[in-house]
């Protein structure tokens, strides 16, 4: 089969919820995919950023195998000899006391704005029914209704009402809006420490550090989305890092399983995630040995083969030199490790043109945004790999 017959029969046969390039991809290694005609491509979304250790990591995928092997699905009604372990290793890790574990990433938004507004009732003392979290605007947390509850993405929202109600907007970026919407039964404050859907937006140094001591002040719980920009991505473990703060909440999916198997997590303390008891809150595949087995590896193999490091030092490199380029379309360069947006200026018409014309030079990149071409690619990305896509992309950005 052509590529074309691929399209025709997801056009026929699918719900048409994406527009994606027309590259049918075959089979992936590392930072290389490989299309249905033999075309090889460099991945610079790395499945936004789940693929942070690279495509099918040798490791991850032995540990899928291995565990598959044995058992893959107990449900919670029972325990499996996967989830203890992975439960210790995440703790030790990132030094949060206990966690818990989802399968999406909206699914673990969803969990951590549950535990706050259960935290809200039972410790903080707020009355029941009005409980309020504050968001931000330009936010992406997910596609279940009471996320989009909250967006402030027209799109997202249009023809799926009536939406959750007790969500407040601030604007992102602003500490003294968040100091501004904060009430008696404010609960907790959610926010990306980078924005990635919004356009890798990297709010003003300060902010964050600014918001959790807002929060404390206030007795809200901070909880960070970082999903998309940690694990790594942003050259840190948690891209709050870059502040010195620690948030209440953190949570974490995508690059969890390495990409290889939906794993999320709703990373806390006892205080908090401890409001959850039997029977409040679940998932028949959450805490599954087959994702459990997978997030261990997806996690050693971050930490062993030092991608978080990688990430840090090549971002720079790439931000750098992408700098460098001078071409008339570009606004703005931004990002943190190999987390970078490249913003167009109006004028450029629009991102998905050169993201277009990229693929068939053989990179791969999804604007956002309209006017915002991301490069993501996985950590295990090299130098030699980021000088080839940077010739290839100085060269896009010259075009007309
Ligand atoms: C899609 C975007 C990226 C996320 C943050 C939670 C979630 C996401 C910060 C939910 C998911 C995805 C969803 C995917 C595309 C992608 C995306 F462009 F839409 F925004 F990465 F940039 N928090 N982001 O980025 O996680 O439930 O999807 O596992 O097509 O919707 P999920």
């Amino acid at each position: 089969m052509l590529a074309k017959d691929y399209i025709e029969l997801e056009e026929k046969y699918g719900a048409h919820n994406y527009h994606p390039l027309d590259v049918v991809i075959e089979r992936a290694q590392g930072v290389w995919v490989y299309d249905v005609e033999g075309n090889k491509y460099l991945d610079c979304l790395a499945a936004y950023s789940a693929v942070n250790q690279g495509h099918c990591h040798p490791r991850i995928v032995n540990a899928l195998k291995q565990q598959a092997e044995k058992v893959t699905l107990t449900s919670r009604a029972f325990r499996n000899s996967q989830l203890p372990l992975l439960y210790k290793e995440l703790s030790e890790l990132t030094g949060y006391e206990i966690s818990l574990p989802m399968n999406s990433g909206a699914e673990a938004v969803e969990t951590a704005l549950k535990a706050a507004r259960k935290w809200g009732y039972k410790i903080k003392g707020v009355e029941e029914q009005k409980a309020e979290i504050i968001a931000c605007t330009n936010n992406f947390a997910g596609r279940t209704i009471s996320i989009i509850s909250f967006s402030t993405e027209a799109q997202y929202r249009d023809g799926f009402g009536p939406f959750t109600p007790g969500f407040k907007i601030v604007e992102y970026g602003n500490a003294k809006a968040l100091e501004e919407a904060i009430t008696p039964n404010t609960v907790a404050f959610l926010v990306e420490p980078i924005q990635g859907e919004g356009g890798v937006v990297v709010p003003p140094e300060g902010y964050l550090k600014a918001c959790a001591d807002i929060c404390k002040k206030n007795n809200v719980l901070l909880i960070t989305d970082e999903i998309q920009c940690g694990l790594g991505r942003s050259g840190k473990l948690f891209a709050f890092e870059y502040e010195n703060i620690r948030p209440d909440v953190v949570i974490i999916g995508k690059a969890l399983s390495g990409g290889c198997y939906p794993v999320s997590a709703v990373l806390s303390n006892k205080e908090i995630l401890g409001v959850f008891k039997p029977g409040d809150h679940g998932s028949t595949f959450g805490g599954n040995p087959l994702g459990a087995a997978v997030a261990r590896e997806s996690l050693k193999v971050l930490i062993e083969e030092k991608l978080i490091e990688r990430s840090f030092e090549l971002g720079n490199y790439f931000l750098n030199e992408l700098k460098k380029i001078n071409s008339p379309h570009v606004k703005e360069v931004r990002g943190k490790g190999l987390f970078i947006g490249v913003e167009l200026k109006p004028e450029a018409k629009g991102a998905r043109r050169f993201c277009e014309a990229l693929a068939k030079r053989g990179i791969l990149c999804k604007e956002t945004h309209e006017n915002v071409i991301r490069f993501a690619p996985p950590l295990v990305i090299t130098k030699d790999e980021i000088d080839w896509a940077l010739k290839i992309i100085s060269e896009v950005l010259m075009m007309n």
